[in-house]
């Protein structure tokens, strides 16, 4: 299974440690087309050798081919909101986590597109954030071998 791992890098690094170790809990299921989202050393200013187009080309190619989206959307960005997009738009199911925090809400757009499947989650339960992060990703492993 082809898993591309969506996740906030120039609309902020802040959860780039959570973003590690869901790439670290989805790899058991497959292939992380986009490990780098994860990674520490890349930095927001330390992106300069690429240009946006390669990016952008790259990266859709990569969704295109994926048969799944894990998104970790507490952090709004607009790539990975156009990346949700664009998968819905190709039937490629999403996974999306979301943190909840006192005083925000999860865009409509998200919460309420029936082909994303949120898990809602707490900062002092990432236990339960990833057994339900396991059986989602059991699921799609099982129905990917049927198909
Ligand atoms: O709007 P954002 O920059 O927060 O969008 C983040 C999303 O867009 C991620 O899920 C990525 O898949 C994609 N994306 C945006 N910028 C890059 C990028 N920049 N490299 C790869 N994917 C990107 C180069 C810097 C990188 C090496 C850290």
């Amino acid at each position: 299974m082809k898993i591309y791992f969506a996740g906030s890098i120039r609309a902020g690094r802040d959860d780039v440690e959570l973003y590690q170790k869901i790439i670290e809990q989805i790899r058991k299921y497959g292939e992380v087309l986009t490990e780098h989202v994860g990674d520490y050393s890349l930095s927001v200013a330390g992106q300069k050798q690429l240009s946006d187009t390669y990016i952008h080309d790259r990266d859709l190619a990569w969704l295109l081919s994926a048969d799944l989206v894990v998104a970790e959307v507490t952090n709004p960005s607009l790539g990975v909101g156009y990346e949700i997009g664009t998968a819905m738009q190709r039937q490629i199911p999403v996974i999306a986590l979301y943190r909840d925090h006192e005083g925000r809400q999860l865009s409509a757009m998200i919460a309420g597109c029936t082909g994303v499947q949120v898990i809602h989650y707490e900062e002092t339960d990432m236990e339960h954030a990833y057994a339900e992060l396991d059986l989602l990703m059991q699921d799609f492993a099982r129905k990917g071998a049927q198909r």
